[in-house]
């Protein structure tokens, strides 16, 4: 099912309100990077994330070595091959909850 995906204003102001993070994939993803003690603390981050995910029905991409987790946002559904929308404008709020 086709999602709307974020005007480029939109993404700008998702941007602006998370300034960790960065558009990726030329603004068709949010990316963040996260460091941690080590890999027990990266870990059961991945795990708190994955609840938040299955709750959202929206899932990362992700990629981690020992302390660091490299975090995509992007959906699938949304536009003609995945963009960013509303959905993932939600699970980095979320995310960035989680550390708060
Ligand atoms: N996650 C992401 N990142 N993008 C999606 O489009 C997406 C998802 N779609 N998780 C959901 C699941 C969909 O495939 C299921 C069938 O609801």
């Amino acid at each position: 099912m086709s999602v709307p995906e974020l005007t480029p204003d939109e993404a700008a102001a998702l941007l602006n309100q998370h300034p960790d993070w960065e558009l990726a994939r030329e603004g068709k993803a949010f990316a963040r990077t996260f460091r941690f003690k080590d890999f027990s603390e990266a870990w059961g981050f991945m795990s708190r994330v994955a609840l938040l995910a299955e709750m959202q029905d929206h899932h990362p991409e992700w990629f981690n070595v020992y302390n660091r987790v490299e975090v995509t946002l992007t959906t699938h559904d949304a536009g003609e091959s995945g963009g960013l929308s509303a959905r993932d404008a939600k699970l980095a709020a979320a995310i960035d909850g989680l550390l708060a």
